[in-house]
């Protein structure tokens, strides 16, 4: 596996020389937080972040996330001018040596959580997610919400263009259901698939986080059988999707060993990350471990190694420890202890499979 370490460019607290004495470190994944939905990734702008990243003896290991506009998530008449916008990024990406794109497909909004700074007993600051606390809330207010909790960091998904155009936004996806939803989608890898093949650069959908419904948008990467559906679309290992088990996990009903097995060929990125479940449509951001959590990290690496997956992982989201300030879910010291849990349980297990 290729150990990797989301970097967030040189607006990241955690500079890239520390992310390389994280002991076994590959490389990271980057992006271009200037860039807008629909923007054109230059070929200079992104060799300017892979030389940065070169120049630490780090790897891009790939891009999250190239974002999809909402033109083509709306599916509106001015979609196809964003999509091929994508695809000249895809052709870019590619003549600069990057061949892996993590995105979504979600209306409005992307992860999403109800409180960044929740704190756990041992002092330690953590992501929760609990849906009694939008009950009574309008959609636009989730950017109060978020900002009021973001310590002045910028958070990808909910910056303030977007709020600006917020009510814009609603009349696009008003009445959107989870089958239209899905023909945008269609629309879209029809398009940028064949691309991705040609200029071999593995696309990767990331899961909705929380995996469920909110405010009814519709959601269409919740689980098993939306994820098969997806990779039904264009069948080509450049359909692929992000494994990320901290947002699959939020779902008790989801089973991440059963989701590795049946389409563990078709994933191009692992996040990993714990949650703890803490009642209906609950649940916190935990500490890697299994025992900190209600995920079985033991259990999905093994079944990430029986698959043969040999691509980027990352530790996802970790708690905020010892009193570092950072990006929400983005701080070095837990996400660092969460690497090193991962080679540990990649080491025990590869070395056990490889004796019998
Ligand atoms: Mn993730």
């Amino acid at each position: 596996m290729q150990w990797g370490f989301r970097w967030y460019g040189e607006e990241d607290t955690i500079p890239l020389a520390y992310i390389k004495q994280i002991p076994g470190m590959h490389g990271v994944v980057g992006t271009l937080l200037d860039k807008l939905p629909g923007d054109v990734w230059q070929k200079p702008e992104i060799m300017a972040l892979k030389e940065s990243v070169e120049e630490k003896d780090l790897k891009l290991l790939g891009i999250e996330s190239v974002s999809v506009h909402d033109s083509i998530k709306a599916g509106t008449a001015d979609r196809d001018q964003y999509i091929n916008n994508y695809i000249e990024t895809i052709k870019n990406l590619s003549a600069c040596g990057v061949n892996m794109i993590c995105y979504s497909f979600k209306p409005i909004f992307g992860w999403f959580k109800t409180n960044l700074n929740y704190e756990n007993e041992d002092g330690s600051k953590a992501l929760l997610f609990d849906a009694k606390v939008i009950e009574d809330m309008e959609p636009k207010d989730m950017y109060q919400l978020i900002h009021s909790q973001s310590k002045g960091f910028r958070l990808s998904g909910w910056e303030e263009e977007r709020l600006e155009k917020f009510k814009k936004l609603e009349e696009m996806y008003e009445g959107q259901t989870r089958e239209d939803l899905f023909d945008n989608l269609t629309y879209f890898l029809e398009r940028i698939i064949p691309v991705a093949e040609e200029y071999k650069v593995k696309m990767a959908i990331h899961p909705d986080d929380p995996p469920f419904e909110i405010f009814d948008y519709p959601r269409i990467t919740k689980n098993l059988e939306d994820i098969k559906r997806i990779l039904n679309i264009v069948d080509s290992p450049y359909n692929g999707i992000t494994l990320c088990t901290g947002s699959l996990g939020g779902d008790p009903e989801n089973d991440l060993v059963e989701i590795i097995q049946e389409v563990g060929d078709k994933i191009n990125f692992v996040h990993f990350r714990n949650v703890e479940h803490l009642g209906e449509r609950k649940f916190k951001e935990s500490a890697h471990l299994s025992s900190e959590g209600s995920l079985d990290m033991h259990a999905i690496m093994k079944a990430l190694i029986e698959v043969g997956y040999d691509g980027p992982v990352r530790p996802d989201h970790g708690r905020m420890v010892w009193g570092e300030e950072a990006i929400p879910g983005y701080g070095l010291y837990d996400r660092a202890m969460g690497l090193t849990y991962m080679q540990g349980l990649y080491e025990a297990i590869s070395k056990d499979l490889a004796r019998k």
